[in-house]
């Protein structure tokens, strides 16, 4: 996993609540990954998606092309999540909320009504109570960009992060303790300016800010690769998978996970970084090549059909990484194999294990 500069804890303000409860018994709603794109219908009317209707203010809300669009051009104007999958959302409940998002200008606030609240500020992101009670203020100026942007608001805290999908080093974090659940739903709010929401995210769960860490247990890795297979085989309409951004999930998502995001190649069943007659070893112990078994990453399953069969080396091969070493690491002088010396070295291995497997007594 890499390591993604937070600026945030150094940064740390306490905010004391003049009205606050103590944390109270959390109920959770539905506890899977809720994913809206914003169809007609979402909006204002208690559907099986998310529920959203403005709850202060006299700000317009408008759908264009599948977007949210907010805007604000009379002071403060928020929006109250009311639903999520149907269910009616628990006041004081803790949730995580991201959006991708553009903000283009005035203020954006998410956070539990009109109080709690990470969000953006013309050229700042910032955490505090309301607008003018602020606990941190950190330089970060996104303005037309599009970013993601998320908020966890979980115990007595809001954690607020912002940044550039696929670019870890590009995160931000504020941090607001203090932030007693009250009688508030997850909202958003923008003053005098405007902000598209492309997609958003609800959960009682927390949400992975790594982008591909799919099961969300801050690491990416071969589950993840598994789930991104599911989701592809199952036609999943859940955008986290896609990667690519280009509305389907497909082998190029897949690429872009092992690739771009884990940083390696096809190939590198055990996950060390490299592509080499070690993950032969582990392959073909496992034993499911050929077999029909169902199969995941490590078991050899590269291109992504659940099985361990010849398409997978095809994978391995189209990708080029073998005894290349680390990915961007290759620029070394090493001579790029030929697909004939990495299926020979696979069928040395798979022939070695298979016959050390007869050799064992039954
Ligand atoms: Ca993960
Ligand atoms: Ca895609
Ligand atoms: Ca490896
Ligand atoms: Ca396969």
């Amino acid at each position: 996993m890499r390591t993604v500069e937070t600026i945030s804890k150094t940064m740390l303000s306490i905010v004391t609540v003049l009205v606050s409860l103590n944390a109270t018994a959390l109920i959770g709603f539905a506890q899977d990954l809720m994913q809206d794109s914003f169809v007609d219908g979402d909006i204002g009317i208690a559907s099986d998606g998310l529920y959203i209707q403005k709850c202060q203010g006299t700000g317009s809300q408008e759908l264009v092309s599948g977007d949210l669009i907010l805007e604000s051009n009379d002071g403060w104007s928020m929006w109250c999540v009311y639903r999520y999958n149907g269910e009616r959302i628990t006041p004081g409940s803790e949730w995580s909320f991201r959006a991708d998002m553009t903000f283009e200008s005035g203020f954006l606030a998410v956070g539990k009504q009109s109080y709690h609240h990470a969000g953006l500020h013309a050229d700042r992101l910032r955490a505090g109570i309301n607008q003018d009670n602020v606990a941190v203020d950190l330089p970060y100026d996104v303005q037309g960009e599009r970013v993601i942007i998320q908020v966890d608001v979980l115990d007595n805290t809001i954690d607020g992060y912002l940044w550039r999908d696929g670019d870890p080093e590009s995160l931000v974090n504020v941090f607001f303790d203090r932030a007693y659940p009250v009688v508030e739903f997850p909202s958003f709010g923008v003053s005098d300016g405007s902000s598209t929401i492309h997609e958003m995210w609800i959960s009682t769960t927390p949400i992975s800010r790594i982008s591909g860490d799919f099961n969300s247990d801050g690491s990416v890795d071969e589950q993840d690769v598994d789930q991104l297979t599911q989701a592809t085989r199952i036609e999943s309409d859940d955008s986290r998978f896609d990667l690519k951004r280009d509305q389907t999930l497909d082998f190029a998502d897949r690429g872009i996970l092992v690739r771009e995001t884990m940083n390696t190649y096809f190939g590198d069943a055990n996950l060390d970084d490299e592509f080499n007659s070690g993950d032969f070893v582990q392959v073909f112990q496992i034993g499911k090549y050929e077999t029909g078994q169902e199969a995941g990453w490590g078991e050899g399953d590269w291109d992504g059909d659940a099985v361990f069969s010849s398409g997978d080396f095809v994978a391995a091969f189209q990708d080029g990484g073998y005894e290349r070493g680390p990915r961007g690491a290759e620029a070394a002088v090493v001579p790029e194999p030929c697909s004939a010396q990495i299926l020979i070295t696979a069928v040395i291995y798979g022939t070695l294990v298979w016959r050390r497997k007869e050799r064992q007594p039954v």
